[in-house]
């Protein structure tokens, strides 16, 4: 049953029928599936392959705004059965996405992640600066700042982070933890983050190792 709702998930994001997809978040959750492994096993397959066509040229911007959009309602749906645990903070965490960058699905789905785990996380949304972060993250009081890049030519501004917190003497003040599609480990290592990690539940595992708990 649950393979059949994954199914039908990614080929929803595919027709990019944002009403599908969202009477097939709702059917699952009634079903029990857990909001994760609808979004992991059903509706990220479907993004994924909509990117790759749109790749190969088989696929146009509109197609892929229409995916986007029902991908988005989809995240809305499943964040808002997510528990936030809000009694015992276990990290502050700023995160957001890079500047020069819109691609903003990935990112709120490590938000809601990091939450329903109970960190304080300031969501900083999209098209943030190095500068930004670290604004934002001396407000915030924050133990981690996160981000996230999904073109090659904004991921620069991972790197970028690394060079301005090193500049003002604050590389050690705060962790830093890197994702998106494009980004590896070996980049990770490259500019000098402290932590990659590959999808939602990885984040929420490199935090908990970063900040020792
Ligand atoms: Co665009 N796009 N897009 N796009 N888009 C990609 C990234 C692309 C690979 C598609 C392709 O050509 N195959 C390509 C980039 C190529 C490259 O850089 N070499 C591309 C392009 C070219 C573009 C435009 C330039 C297209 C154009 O205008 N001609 C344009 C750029 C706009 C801009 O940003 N300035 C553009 C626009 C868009 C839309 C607006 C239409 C839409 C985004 C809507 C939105 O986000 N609100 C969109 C989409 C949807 C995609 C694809 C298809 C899917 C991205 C996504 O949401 N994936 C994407 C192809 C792909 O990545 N396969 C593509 C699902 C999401 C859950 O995964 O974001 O990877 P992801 O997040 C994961 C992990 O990476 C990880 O956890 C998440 C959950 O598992 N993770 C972290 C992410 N951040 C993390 C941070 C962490 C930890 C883990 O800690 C800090």
């Amino acid at each position: 049953m649950s393979e059949e709702i994954f199914e039908r998930a990614k080929e929803a994001i595919m027709n990019g029928d944002a009403e599908a997809a969202a009477a097939l978040a709702r059917q699952g959750l009634e079903k029990g599936i857990p909001g994760m492994d609808l979004i992991s096993k059903g509706f990220i397959p479907g993004i994924n392959e909509v990117g790759e066509l749109f790749g190969e040229g088989q696929l146009f911007l509109p197609e892929l705004i229409m995916s986007a959009n029902a991908m988005q309602g989809v995240i809305d749906i499943i964040n808002a059965t997510l528990e936030v645990h809000e009694q015992h903070s276990r990290g502050r965490v700023v995160l957001g996405t890079v500047e020069g960058d819109l691609h903003d699905i990935g990112k709120t789905i490590v938000v809601s992640l990091l939450k329903a785990n109970g960190f304080e996380v300031k969501d900083l949304g999209r098209d943030v600066s190095a500068d930004r972060f670290i604004r934002e993250a001396e407000a915030f009081n924050a133990d981690v700042i996160g981000t996230s890049a999904l073109l090659t030519t904004t991921m620069g501004v991972q790197k970028e982070l690394e060079e301005k917190l090193k500049e003002k003497g604050l590389k050690g003040k705060y962790k830093t933890i890197v994702g998106g599609a494009p980004v590896t480990q070996r980049w990770a290592e490259r500019i000098g983050a402290d932590a990659y990690a590959v999808d939602a539940g990885d984040g929420v595992r490199k935090i908990t190792e970063l900040l020792g708990k």
